[in-house]
């Protein structure tokens, strides 16, 4: 096992890997950036490295002072953490290089799914079920690609396959509106990902957005942990998270789980990952592989009793997975809401300093949270300053219990969006369960204050 780890990031996911390394006996680097020098994390960690200043693509994007902390520490691994470099192959190469562990897949399992096309392409080899659509990049000629979409039948989304995360997307309803949509992604996914080549898909009206947890070790080993439900979304920013996803038949969630162990066997994969679905229908759609641990890991540790963050140490490091997919049982359900520094319906990021910070407890009670009282909320980086998650043995059990911690929570200095979320937690349609990616926005225009 590792004996040192270098964290590549910030905020909460810094202060969770630090945890996951100090029980593991393993000791923790930390690099900050000038903004977040009286971070939490900063003081708590065994070192820290201070790479530059606040703009990220100055201290968390910047590879070399990355690496030489790792050198000048130390260091034996590198965890990327999420965002920032956690899905960039060149870094993950130069980790590499460098003669440090990256604890993530391999370089070419991230460049494989970076680019939409291949990824799609590696999952309909592996037999994951994909959204019907053209069969690779879409050609040059305008006439084949009228054909391809009469093939697929309006409405067609087309996307950029350097996108991903929303990022590069038109959709086109009528045959008229085609052309010139391929062409406006085409230069616009040119100029944002230097790769104007673009798919085309069936346009999915009203799905959910269902994505399966896997695990996978470097000795041919994977599991998946169960599914999250992670429709509630804005502008393509999840808001909250749950596991089980309400309503799905366990045997679809079996079939569609055992499908993405396969394919990580498969392309060789190693660490975690997310395989992300639309779900429509009582039908699995697979859009896009994360190649990292997300944010809302917490609701599937809570449900599997696993931990996610230790497992990517331990398979970095050569170990095998502890266990088989049999010894995985998933008890009760798991909410997640993400607390941002921002105007509950406005959206506007609010940093500044916390005044006052006050955390929910009690049972079935977890809090990932950075931040203290007198903190000071950087305007530099996401607006997420903590996430509030419950477990219960119901999911009934499991709402009361996050409107319970929710009420208890103060945050006082800077705008929080707890109150949307406690409105949420009592709203009829969010607790009858399986609300679609549309759900939110729709509910948002009806309550404009
Ligand atoms: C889609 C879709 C409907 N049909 N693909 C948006 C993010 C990116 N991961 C894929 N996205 C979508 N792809 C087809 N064929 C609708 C979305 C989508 C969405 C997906 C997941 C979560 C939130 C979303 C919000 C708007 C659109």
């Amino acid at each position: 096992m590792f004996k040192k780890i270098l964290i590549a990031n910030r905020g909460e996911i810094a202060l969770r890997i630090q945890r996951a390394c100090r029980e593991m006996g393993i000791k923790s680097v930390v690099v900050y950036s000038e903004a977040d020098r009286d971070a939490k994390y900063v003081k708590l960690a065994d070192e820290a490295v201070c790479i530059g200043p606040a703009p990220s693509a100055q201290s968390y994007l910047n590879m070399p002072a990355i690496i030489s902390a790792a050198e000048v520490t130390d260091a034996e691994a590198i965890h990327p953490g999420y965002g920032f470099l956690s899905e960039n192959a060149d870094f993950a190469e130069r980790v590499e290089k460098s003669g440090f562990a990256f604890i993530g897949p391999t370089p070419e399992s991230i460049r494989l799914m970076g680019d939409k096309v291949s990824a799609k392409n590696a999952m309909i080899k592996a037999g994951v079920p994909c959204v019907p659509g053209s069969e690779g990049a879409l050609p040059e000629d305008p006439k084949e690609i009228i054909k391809i979409a009469r093939t697929v039948g309006y409405p067609v989304i087309i996307k950029a396959a350097g996108g991903g995360g929303g990022r590069g997307m038109r959709v086109v309803h009528t045959e008229a509106a085609l052309i010139h949509a391929v062409q406006t992604t085409r230069s616009e996914a040119g100029a944002a990902f230097g790769n104007p080549s673009v798919y085309m898909e069936k346009f999915l009206e009203n799905p959910r957005h269902v994505e399966i947890q896997v695990l996978a070790d470097q000795h041919r080993n994977a599991v998946y942990l169960g599914e999250r439900d992670c429709s509630m979304q804005r502008r393509h920013q999840k808001i909250i998270e749950e596991a089980p996803a309400p309503g799905i038949p366990r045997r679809i969630i079996e079939k569609i789980g055992a499908r993405c162990a396969d394919a990580c066997k498969k392309i060789g994969y190693r660490g975690a990952g997310t395989f992300e679905f639309l779900y429509e229908n009582g039908e699995f759609y697979f859009i896009e592989m994360n190649t990292r641990v997300q944010v809302e890991h917490p609701v599937t540790e809570l449900v599997t009793g696993i931990d996610i963050v230790q497992m990517q140490i331990r398979v970095a490091a050569g170990e095998k997975l502890p266990f088989a997919q049999r010894h995985i049982t998933m008890r009760g359900h798991a909410i997640e809401c993400r607390i941002n520094a921002e105007d509950p319906y406005k959206f506007v990021p609010s940093p500044g300093r916390i005044t006052m910070w006050h955390a929910p407890g009690g049972p079935g009670v977890r809090v990932d949270s950075h931040i203290y009282t007198n903190y000071f909320v950087p305007p530099n980086y996401d607006s997420m300053i903590g996430k509030v998650i419950v477990h219960g043995d119901t999911r009934e059990q499991a709402l009361a219990r996050m409107s319970i911690a929710l009420s208890e929570t103060l945050v006082e200095g800077i705008q929080t969006n707890i109150p949307l979320h406690r409105e949420l937690m009592v709203d009829s349609k969010f607790v009858e369960g399986g609300t679609s990616i549309h759900y939110l926005e729709g509910w948002l225009g009806q309550h404009k204050r």
